[in-house]
């Protein structure tokens, strides 16, 4: 299987709502394997970064008030496809337009709240995941399930 490695955050709106558990399951359950995990509070310069692409959009500032306003969920899930299916099983941008099934689309309504990060392609994943993450914080494992994911 040719695996691959996307950043993944709870927001704090889906943390204080309670749904990192249920977030965390959609991906384990599908056959992710989760290689880090850790919960911050980002301060807001580490959020401009986070967000650089879009600084200027109107509502890159009030976007990182929010990230940096509570505890983040921040995730490595590794896998077969993981950057796009990822991006697939948290649904489009805006709730309004994510299909029922998704994350958003199940659990979101509004754009400004929409619970959930996911890196957008191979170079953003790389660079996400070095912002957030130590090298030292990536664990390698092998999971017993990969057999019976990947045959
Ligand atoms: O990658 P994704 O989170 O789906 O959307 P982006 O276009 O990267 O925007 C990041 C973030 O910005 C989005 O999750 C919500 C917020 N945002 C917004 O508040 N209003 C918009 N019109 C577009 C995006
Ligand atoms: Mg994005």
């Amino acid at each position: 299987a040719e695996m691959e490695r996307s950043f993944i955050a709870i927001k704090p709106d889906g943390v204080q709502r309670g749904l990192i558990a249920e977030i965390i399951s959609r991906f384990e359950r599908k056959g992710f394997k989760l290689v880090a995990i850790k919960i911050v509070i980002p301060s807001k310069d580490f959020a401009q970064k986070h967000y650089h692409d879009l600084k200027e959009r109107p509502f890159f500032n009030g976007l990182c008030d929010f990230l940096s306003s509570g505890p983040v969920v921040a995730m490595v899930w590794e896998g077969e496809g993981v950057i796009k299916y990822g991006r697939k099983l948290i649904g489009a941008t805006d709730p309004q337009k994510s299909e029922p099934g998704t994350i958003r689309g199940d659990l979101a309504v509004g754009v400004g709240r929409n619970i959930i990060h996911g890196s957008d392609g191979p170079e953003t994943a790389k660079d996400e995941i070095n912002l957030w993450f130590k090298p030292e914080e990536l664990t390698n494992y092998s999971s017993n399930a990969e057999k019976w994911i990947y045959g």
